[in-house]
């Protein structure tokens, strides 16, 4: 054997080890060995050796692919590191400790501390009277040329953007392995959707085919070895002032025109006293649970159960819409479950889970619009291949609780796969055409983006979503939204010429601008305090407040008080208003959106003035839409004298209308804990888990 054979065979060994010995003795032995057999070398073959070794390490180098050198950098500089981090210093932390103020950290106004007139918006919006309130005057917020701090407050300034980290995965096969928040391209996402034969496609099958089952047990079967996870009923104390006790008598009035005249149908029409079928789902009543509940209405709410428990099915042979039954009714049936704590509830609402999974048996698991539930197929709507993007991300709430209430994973599953997919199609500035194709998987080319119909609560369910899975700091959910946020700011947000009204409009074919807004719209500045009150930049809390007073303009600038569906905003000082409505736009459906807005900015301001906003308007609807067996939609808005009625009493007055007009003027705007619940896009509180 050669000396260079030695110092080979020794360092073999020593790597075998991986050069940690079993104890120090064994340690310091190989180690003189191999320096004597090292010493034992001729100069010129140590040399030898030494640049050869070195030329080995130099061509490793660069035969390593470049991201497995990022990996090693990272794991090994920043072991366990979340990729990035919501910043928090500005947080308001929890705002229900701080009644008449939001407060930084250090314990000093943040509001105060805000460019522009913050403190006036949000600690006291309006100047408080008995009479109707006016807005301040418009001109006074835009004194000087105040903007929002864009840059300071941009997600890449909030949130570092996540990194693309690519590691072996676990097993070593040296397959790419997705790290924490890691960009993904399309086909390691059709690893995880529907094409992948042994995992979801199966689970979702088999939940299609037994209907009545939860992981292949009877669904009462399996909710009973669960019984110590069961939600416990929640107590509520019924209305405790005047303007609550009108509402409930609103809310009382509405119900007995329904139940007269429309009962187990899906709407009341108010005017000609009788009954609207959608779905034929009974949907005002399950949509009305929670609530009554809430109210502390308990016969009503009985009865209600009492037809959800005996007359409640789902196996009729008819087409209803995913987003619309996910929403109203397995939104409502979850609300009532974790609400009243009856299981019954929730036996019916898995079951409904498992006939609206047809619509997820598409090829790019982005879910088919319209669902046949007795059949349990799905399929694209009749008029178009294309399903609304509003429509396909606005059931994750619903599914996710269904998952977490049953154990089940697989509802879960199949509306992250959505999220997964929507989240790496590009966008623009973070903002969504407004819609997508479920065979495909891609957004339409040169379609509307709009924060009104048909992409509205995309953006408030990325928040939503965040917050129902514990605000996580490594999320994309949250990402997402801030990009989109920001696009607003920047694509869609404009002022009007003189008066200075901030509103949000559209961009047709994905780029002209469009100066219209739509009533749907008016739910943003309450979603935008929400995140704001949960670490999301000022420049969301400044648009909050524009666009509260934009939205409460539209309201009280009509003569009958009540705002129209869409309204369009002046351009150039050539428009003769600043806001005006066209003649086809000037109805009202009764729609919850500004109040659910007014509702967030007292439950998390404590400010009473939105209250007597609230007011205004609750009075207005008992003006002009109250009619013998209800409330009636209207047809227009601009005429006091002879306002003609649409005859429709959509489900989500009782449901989201009246309700957030019940818990604006509660005493206690804890009523609804906004740290423990999250209110789905129908006005359904459901729990907030801690992940
Ligand atoms: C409701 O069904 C929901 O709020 C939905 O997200 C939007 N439209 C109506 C109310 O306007």
């Amino acid at each position: 054997m050669t000396n260079t054979d030695h110092v080979a065979l020794t360092l073999a060994s020593t790597s075998i080890t991986g050069g940690v010995p079993s104890d120090d003795g064994n340690l310091s032995l190989s180690r003189k060995s191999l320096r004597r057999s090292w010493n034992q070398l001729p100069r010129c073959q140590r040399n030898l050796i030494i640049m050869g070794l070195t030329a080995f390490c130099f061509t490793a180098l660069l035969f390593l692919p470049g991201d497995q050198l990022i990996n090693i950098k990272d794991v090994h500089l920043k072991p366990g590191a979340a990729p990035f981090h919501i910043r928090r210093e500005n947080t308001l932390q929890n705002p229900h400790h701080h009644p008449h103020s939001a407060q930084s950290k250090d314990g000093s106004s943040l509001i105060n501390e805000l460019p522009g007139d913050i403190s006036a918006a949000v600690a006291s919006p309006m100047t408080v009277g008995s009479h109707p309130i006016k807005a301040k005057p418009a001109i006074d917020k835009f004194d000087g040329t105040m903007d929002y701090p864009m840059e300071t407050n941009s997600a890449e300034n909030v949130v570092n953007l996540p990194e693309t980290v690519h590691s072996l995965n676990e097993n070593g096969n040296g397959l790419i392995d997705i790290v924490n928040n890691v960009e993904q391209t399309l086909e390691q996402q059709s690893s995880l959707a529907l094409d992948e034969p042994s995992s979801i496609r199966d689970e979702l099958e088999e939940a299609i085919r037994q209907p009545s089952k939860l992981a292949n047990v009877d669904i009462k079967q399996h909710l009973l070895q669960m019984e110590s996870q069961l939600a416990k009923a929640q107590h509520f104390h019924g209305a405790t002032n005047e303007r609550q006790a009108a509402v409930v008598a609103a809310f009382r009035h509405s119900w007995a025109g329904y139940k007269k005249y429309a009962w187990g149908h899906d709407n009341l029409k108010p005017v000609s006293q009788g009954s609207h079928e959608w779905f034929g789902l009974g949907l005002s009543i399950v949509d009305s649970l929670d609530t009554m509940y809430i109210m502390g209405l308990e016969d009503e709410f009985n009865e209600a159960r009492d037809w959800v428990a005996n007359s409640l099915h789902f196996h009729t042979n008819r087409d209803v819409n995913l987003f619309e039954v996910t929403i109203r009714v397995l939104g409502g049936l979850l609300s009532a479950y974790h609400l009243s704590g009856d299981r019954m509830f929730l036996v019916k609402a898995s079951e409904l889970g498992n006939r609206l999974l047809p619509s997820f048996l598409s090829p790019s698991g982005i879910p088919y619009s319209d669902v046949n539930l007795g059949e349990r197929s799905a399929h694209s709507p009749k008029w178009s291949p294309d399903s609304s993007t509003s429509e396909v991300t606005t059931i994750q709430l619903e599914f996710r609780d269904l998952s977490r209430s049953t154990n089940v994973p697989i509802y879960e599953r199949v509306v992250n796969v959505v999220n997964e997919k929507i989240h790496a199609l590009d966008k623009s500035h973070g903002l969504v055409p407004i819609f997508i194709n479920a065979n495909t998987g891609t957004f339409r080319n040169y379609a509307t983006i709009s924060l009104g119909a048909r992409g509205d609560s995309y953006y408030e369910y990325l928040l939503k979503q965040w917050l129902q899975t514990g605000r996580k700091d490594n999320d994309n959910l949250i990402l997402d939204y801030m990009q989109a946020i920001d696009g607003v700011l920047t694509q869609l947000m404009r002022r009007t010429p003189r008066e200075k009204w901030v509103y949000i409009g559209e961009l047709i074919n994905g780029h002209d601008f469009k100066p219209k807004m739509d009533h749907l719209t008016c739910y943003l500045p309450g979603t935008l305090l929400l995140g704001h009150q949960n670490g999301m930049p000022d420049s969301h809390l400044m648009l909050a407040r524009d666009m509260m007073d934009t939205c409460y303009q539209t309201y009280i600038r009509q003569p009958t008080q009540l705002a129209a569906e869409i309204s369009y905003f002046a351009l150039n000082e050539k428009d003769e208003n600043d806001i005006y409505v066209k003649p086809n736009d000037a109805h009202n459906l009764l729609r919850p959106e500004f109040i659910e807005s007014l509702y967030y900015f007292y439950a998390l301001t404590g400010n009473r003035t939105y209250q007597d906003m609230g007011w205004n308007i609750f009075q207005a609807f008992e003006k002009h839409s109250k009619v013998a067996a209800g409330y009636t939609s209207l047809g227009n808005v601009k005429n006091t004298l002879n306002t003609p009625m649409r005859d429709l009493m959509e489900s989500f007055w009782m449901s989201e209308t009246l309700k957030y007009f019940y818990l604006l003027f509660s005493d206690n705007r804890k009523e609804i804990d906004l740290d423990k619940w999250v209110f789905n896009s129908e006005g359904h509180p459901l729990p907030v888990y801690e992940n």
